[in-house]
């Protein structure tokens, strides 16, 4: 089941995992998504929490309209609902782009041909993907997203910031933070993005290609 946003009154509960901790082997190593998971995730999830705790008006927000509209966030807690709602969010939807199901699947033929449209072939998306996620500077995220007239582009955001605030859909993304690949790959980046492929969940990643058109009104 993929993961979304759990609140027990009011406050936020980090959603299963979708998958055991060892089922993304031998690309990605149990003890780095245990951590990632328990630790990292839980603990953006804790701070989320703490900034919200004096502001139920907020907490009743939906999590995605919170870290969009960061103009209705208190200055007092901005940051933190910045860095740790991005945090939580941007995980989960890592999370829900891996499957331990490691068919190697391809994109369904919607998806395919706007990256082909976009990108000039798969492989070429792949390339360009994977060379800017290599290439970031420091901690964040490479995403795929889609722009309001339907194209496709890569982008990516520093800290946990999201894409959505400038106006893009999020359809893919890759946690480039060291504490996603330090364990097994050490300072080897590249080597941990080629390994990633085999992980992502097409088809999730379709849902999300097709959420975004949803969203777009470009049906
Ligand atoms: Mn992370």
């Amino acid at each position: 089941m993929l993961m979304k946003p759990i609140q027990e009154d009011g406050v936020y509960i980090l959603p299963p995992l979708p998958y055991s901790y060892d089922s993304l082997e031998p690309y990605m190593d149990a003890r780095t998504v245990e951590i990632h998971y328990t630790k990292h995730h839980q603990g953006y999830v804790n701070k989320l929490n703490a900034a919200l705790k004096e502001y139920p008006e907020l907490q009743k927000m939906p999590l995605e309209e919170l870290i969009i509209h960061l103009d209705k966030v208190p200055e007092k807690i901005r940051t933190a609902v910045r860095h740790n709602g991005g945090g939580h969010f941007n995980h989960m939807f890592f999370w829900n782009t891996m499957s331990s199901d490691k068919k190697d699947e391809s994109p369904a033929d919607d998806l395919k041909k706007a990256i082909i449209r976009d990108f000039g072939s798969l492989e070429e998306f792949k390339k360009k993907f994977a060379e800017q996620a290599g290439a970031f500077f420091g901690s964040g995220w490479t995403w795929l997203v889609m722009d309001s007239f339907g194209k496709l582009h890569i982008v990516s955001t520093p800290g946990h910031d999201v894409p959505m605030r400038e106006g893009f859909q999020p359809i893919l993304i890759i946690d480039v933070w060291e504490h996603a690949y330090y364990l097994k790959y050490q300072n080897r980046r590249p080597e941990f993005i080629e390994n990633w492929w085999h992980l992502v969940n097409w088809p999730v990643v379709n849902s999300y290609f097709d959420r975004a058109k949803l969203k777009l009104e470009l049906n």
